[in-house]
């Protein structure tokens, strides 16, 4: 499973096995002064920052196996090359938008970049109450740059080509999606739990069959439909903020996918923060700000992904598909707006049952979100999940008749008032 000569690192290692990198030196200062902290509280590695007498820095390694459950899983450190591969791709898509990567070490599976400073984990400000401006444009972009930028849309068939191989070999942390995202919440997965008072609804959603179906085609279209470079894991854990500046950061997962994945997976973390807001409040409805706040970034979510993809596809579309020679050059300018609203309407239908699936899992299967699982009261806490697996059931099945981001808001606006237990 491990590559030769790997050895995962500690505070007390680091300092010896990484203080002679002139990166290191330059931006954080002698190895003899760093102090090192290890940070990472996600589900699958070691995070470590570095403080020295002239800067900071992350170092990031995978482990040979999954933390969250431990070495009975082991997982190839090989996630590493993707994650690096996918973070210089981003940078190049979408300039300033992840951290910036200063090392990568293919055989210890180390990427040592940027320390992001003075951001959080977005989840955790929203788990707070805090907002953040700009946020909802900025991660439309994101997505709107990152998918066009990496599809045939855009680059040369080659390169394109190239690159669906490569993300190709992404194959154990697909895996995880794949059972975990797509199958695990819609039966009792040996990995799964979920909060007691959700017993009711949770026997329900596995028993319909119509969206037992719903969710493997899904998963086909996940598995089948190579459209671009995804992040493949973006949700609220996998972005960092300040008050105005937002950052997305873990692309590990990253793979060739169909466009609405990473959109639908992101509008779904804001939809369950939505929910879970009450579960965090001091008084009954001292947080109707922050709900009201989170439905708004939804709508510019996607209201700023298509404005960005309209406005490459007019100005970038290069790549194989829907040709300028075949629209615009032949007096058909039309046609091609004709296609590029077609193409949105498809990602838009996606988008939905991705964001559907993602609630279901987080509240069902095996990596369930701090959003929930930080409210204490068992009771309240499924009366709020009880609301979001709701929802994803009426967005997976619902998609193609659900006609804009409003509607998509108005739903949520509209089942948070509702026992769904
Ligand atoms: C076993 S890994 C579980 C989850 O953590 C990651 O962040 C991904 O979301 C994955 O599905
Ligand atoms: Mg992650």
């Amino acid at each position: 499973m491990t590559g030769q000569g790997y050895v995962a690192l500690t505070p007390d290692s680091l300092p010896g096995r990484l203080g002679a990198l002139s990166v290191l030196r330059d931006r954080v200062g002698p190895a003899e002064g760093w102090q090192v902290r290890e940070v990472g509280d996600g589900n699958l590695n070691l995070v470590f920052i570095i403080t020295g007498s002239a800067g900071q820095a992350v170092v990031k390694q995978a482990l040979p196996y999954v933390r969250l459950v431990g070495e009975s899983w082991p997982l190839p450190l090989k996630r590493s090359f993707f994650e690096y591969n996918a973070l210089i791709r981003q940078e190049a898509r979408d300039p300033g938008s992840v951290p910036a990567v200063w090392h990568f070490d293919e055989a210890q599976a180390i990427v040592v970049m940027e320390f992001l400073t003075p951001h959080v984990i977005l989840r955790q400000a929203l788990i707070e109450g805090r907002q953040v401006e700009g946020l909802g444009r900025r991660l439309g972009e994101f997505c709107a740059r990152t998918l066009f930028r990496g599809s045939d849309l855009a680059m040369p068939a080659a390169e394109r080509k190239a690159d669906l191989a490569l993300f190709a070999g992404n194959v154990e942390l697909c895996d995880i999606t794949e059972n975990l995202v797509f199958s695990d919440p819609y039966f009792a997965a040996p990995m799964n739990r979920h909060t007691p008072g959700l017993d009711g609804i949770v026997a329900r959603l596995r028993s319909d069959l119509s969206l037992k179906v719903a969710a493997q085609h899904l998963k086909m279209a996940f598995t089948a439909r190579a459209e671009t470079m995804l992040h493949g894991d973006l949700h609220t854990g996998s972005i960092m903020v300040t008050d105005t500046e937002t950052r997305v950061i873990d692309p590990e997962f990253a793979t060739y996918g169909p466009m609405g994945f990473d959109v639908g997976m992101l509008i779904a973390n804001f939809l369950m923060a939505h929910f879970s807001q009450p579960g965090h409040e001091t008084a009954p409805g001292a947080r109707a700000g922050q709900q009201e706040w989170l439905l708004s970034v939804v709508e510019t979510i996607w209201r700023s992904f298509v404005a960005e993809f309209s406005h490459l596809w007019r100005t970038e579309r290069r790549g194989i598909l829907y040709q300028a020679s075949l629209y615009e050059d032949q007096g058909d300018g039309l046609a091609a707006e004709q296609a590029l609203a077609d193409l949105v309407g498809r990602i838009w239908v996606d988008t939905l049952g991705f964001c559907g699936v993602e609630m279901h899992r987080r509240i069902l299967g095996l990596a369930h979100n701090a959003d929930f699982e930080r409210i204490a009261d068992e009771g309240l806490r499924a009366a709020c999940e009880a609301r979001a697996l709701a929802m994803g059931r009426q967005l997976m099945l619902g998609a193609g008749a659900i006609r804009g981001i409003g509607a998509v808001t108005a739903m949520a606006r509209r089942m948070n008032k509702e026992d769904h237990l």
